[in-house]
């Protein structure tokens, strides 16, 4: 128990001054369930501060994803209001340590997911969806980890922006999308590419999320995980997502 506690101070720390830190898993073995009670923890003391909790981010759900950071397995994080990076403004670099962004689907839900549900009771849950981005960076140095660290990490979570709501009634299931940075196209994909429908990543959120969570909440946002490789950011990137249908989301990256 005191490691873990002593585990989330250091990878609160580590976010909070943007240090990178050395991985856990190299300094002895880590298991997924101490991880999570690590993430717990550490987001616990940011809530501590006066942080809200707001949703869900769940993570490695396509293989894109997978490939890029050499873990295959599905990952949840927390996301707090402190997180939240408002649409068309500007995220500051000296905030993070080495901060990668990737094209999400956002969910609004209306209702509580309080238990294991199907796809379209799941899908009944939801106020909107929306074209979004999240923010990821490791603390971990060299943005390198095993499966235990970056669930300890917060699974990356770092920051997410959500661009424009739409009624979940349209079919969400295969829709393209483009990441362009200062105009140019640098990721292209479809939100099939997340589990093969992005509806699957919030049923997986209510079975791996809601048990410690105590279900998921009516008004919170659930990220369904990126649908391409992250891109590194620099001092300078104004950053777009573009889902057809949706609308786009933006950002831009100053010192
Ligand atoms: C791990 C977090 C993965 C996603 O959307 O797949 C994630 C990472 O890539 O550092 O956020
Ligand atoms: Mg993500």
């Amino acid at each position: 128990m005191t490691d873990i506690l002593s585990a989330a101070e250091v990878v609160d720390e580590a976010a909070r001054h943007a240090r990178a830190i050395p991985q856990f898993t190299q300094s002895g073995p880590l298991g997924v369930a101490e991880a999570y009670a690590i993430q717990a923890h550490s987001v616990a003391r940011r809530l501590a501060r006066g942080e809200r909790l707001v949703g869900v981010k769940m993570g490695l759900t396509s293989r894109a994803k997978m490939a890029q950071v050499g873990v295959d397995e599905v990952i949840w994080g927390r996301l707090t209001d402190a997180m939240r990076i408002e649409e068309g403004t500007t995220l500051s670099r000296a905030r993070f340590v080495h901060p990668r962004i990737e094209p999400e689907l956002a969910f609004l839900l209306k209702a509580p997911i309080e238990r294991e549900m199907t796809a379209p009771e799941a899908l009944a849950c939801v106020e909107a969806i929306a074209p979004a981005m999240e923010v990821i960076d490791s603390r971990y140095r060299d943005f390198k980890f095993a499966l235990a660290d970056v669930i300890a990490d917060n699974s990356s979570s770092s920051g997410f922006v959500v661009g424009p709501w739409s009624s979940p009634t349209r079919d969400f299931s295969n829709l393209g999308l483009v990441m362009e940075v200062n105009g140019r196209a640098v990721e292209m994909g479809s939100t099939a590419a997340i589990l093969g429908d992005p509806i699957r990543s919030l049923v997986a959120a209510a079975r791996l999320a809601g048990p410690s969570l105590g279900g998921l909440k009516a008004g919170w946002i659930v990220l369904a995980g990126g649908a391409t490789a992250a891109y590194a950011l620099k001092i300078g990137d104004s950053v777009r997502t573009a889902m057809q249908g949706l609308g786009a989301v933006g950002v831009k990256v100053v010192a």
